[in-house]
């Protein structure tokens, strides 16, 4: 349910990057996202300013586009600004008028590689959800992280980490059965108080998934808090960073792996294009065991040993994925996001997947060619 005060609300948050009435917007999302419906066309509205429409992304045509409409401004999501890094570099590439990029999903390292390639363009990294009752907005210099939880945003919307069992899948309570506060540091279950004026209006006709969505009697008896179904954790400046989603982090060997991170790690690799990292399920095994999707580079060979001494100089050991599956594409979302299920289903068994499977194999310090030989005897080379 949007409601108007949601709407309207949506439609500011452009102006509140400094964005004017002689802006020009290109807008590539699809628009029936909130993005790209209210944030977007919503915020050209309010604003009076040019929206240009384009039918369909195109990493190739974006830039070119921007040139030939005067854009000064789009929004992003997902995985977008990754495949506009991807593009292979021209000398044109910083010329352009864009000065503002709205969105969220940005990763430190693109952000990085984003600004050296295409100049300085004020990324306003976001953070927040369709139903949400929260919002944070990256309105400092620090890369990487989705916001600031000053003193003015904590009274505005009061929100928390709590500690959270990543392998139970639920929240860690204390004996009276309310639950703990995360540490400084450590990642937790970002809720948000629901009050009037930061209310949950839930999903149209479906009191049971709304319900889903909060919880009650969280500190107190009568409470209630939304639960955004993110692990966040908090710095001792109070800046936040998004860690993972509940139920993409796993564990292994006792230990909680954040996909996000190991992509990250994985994706310096500079014959890695993109990575996609999920726990899979194995026999008699507790927990689950690392595994990564990847797409090479063009016309880049996979090189398992050059891989492997980057995750142990960037990894614990119970964080470097133990197998490794090169794709030919990777399966995003409509809102350019990695899609996971279909892999964790698949796991690692080469009789189902015909691409290319390496694993880690500590005697040779590499990753070598998964075999169907290999595979059946897996559960002894782990
Ligand atoms: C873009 O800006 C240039 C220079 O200001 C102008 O000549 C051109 O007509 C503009 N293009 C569009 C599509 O408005
Ligand atoms: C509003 C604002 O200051 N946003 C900043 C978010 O972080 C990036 C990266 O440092 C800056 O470029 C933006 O200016």
């Amino acid at each position: 349910i949007i409601t108007h005060l949601r709407a309207l609300s949506a439609c500011l948050a452009f102006i509140q990057c400094g964005a004017t009435s002689q802006d020009i917007m290109y807008l590539t999302l699809p628009l029936y996202h909130i993005s790209a419906s209210l944030l977007g066309v919503g915020g050209c509205i309010e604003l009076g300013a040019t929206c240009v429409l384009k039918k369909k992304f195109s990493a190739s045509q974006f830039w070119n586009d921007c040139r030939k409409y005067n854009a000064t401004m789009f929004l992003y999501i997902g995985e977008l600004c990754r495949y506009l890094c991807n593009q292979p570099s021209k000398e044109g590439d910083r010329v352009h008028k864009v000065r503002i990029a709205l969105g969220n999903g940005i990763r430190p390292a693109v952000w990085k590689e984003f600004l050296m390639r295409f100049g300085p363009i004020k990324i306003f990294e976001f953070y927040g959800s369709t139903e949400g009752n929260v919002g944070f907005f990256n309105y400092t210099n620090k890369i990487g992280a989705v916001g600031r939880a000053g003193i003015f945003s904590k009274f505005l919307h009061s929100f928390e980490l709590l500690k959270y069992d990543i392998s139970k899948e639920e929240l860690m309570k204390d004996k009276h059965g309310r639950c703990k506060k995360a540490r400084i540091g450590e990642p937790g279950l970002l809720v948000t108080l629901v009050t009037q004026e930061a209310p949950f209006s839930g999903y149209v006709g479906n009191n049971e998934a709304s319900e889903k969505k909060l919880l009650r009697n969280v500190f107190v008896k009568g409470d209630v808090y939304f639960n955004t179904g993110d692990l966040l954790v908090m710095d001792r400046n109070g800046f936040l960073y998004f860690t993972d989603r509940v139920g993409d982090t796993f564990r292994w060997k006792g230990e909680n792996v954040a996909t996000v991170e190991v992509a990250e790690i994985i994706g310096m690799m500079d014959f890695i294009q993109e990575a996609n990292v999920y726990g899979v399920n194995i026999k008699n095994c507790e927990g689950r065991i690392g595994m990564a999707a990847v797409v090479l580079k063009p016309d880049q060979a996979f090189d398992g040993e050059r891989l492997y001494k980057h995750l142990v100089d960037f990894l614990p050991s119970y964080a470097r994925p133990r197998f490794v599956r090169i794709m030919d594409a990777m399966q995003i979302t409509s809102t350019f996001k990695h899609q996971k299920m279909h892999l964790v289903n698949e796991g690692f068994n080469p009789e189902i997947i015909s691409e290319p499977l390496y694993f880690l194999h500590e005697p040779s310090c590499s990753y070598i060619l998964l075999t169907r030989e290999i595979y059946k005897n897996t559960l002894e080379v782990l």
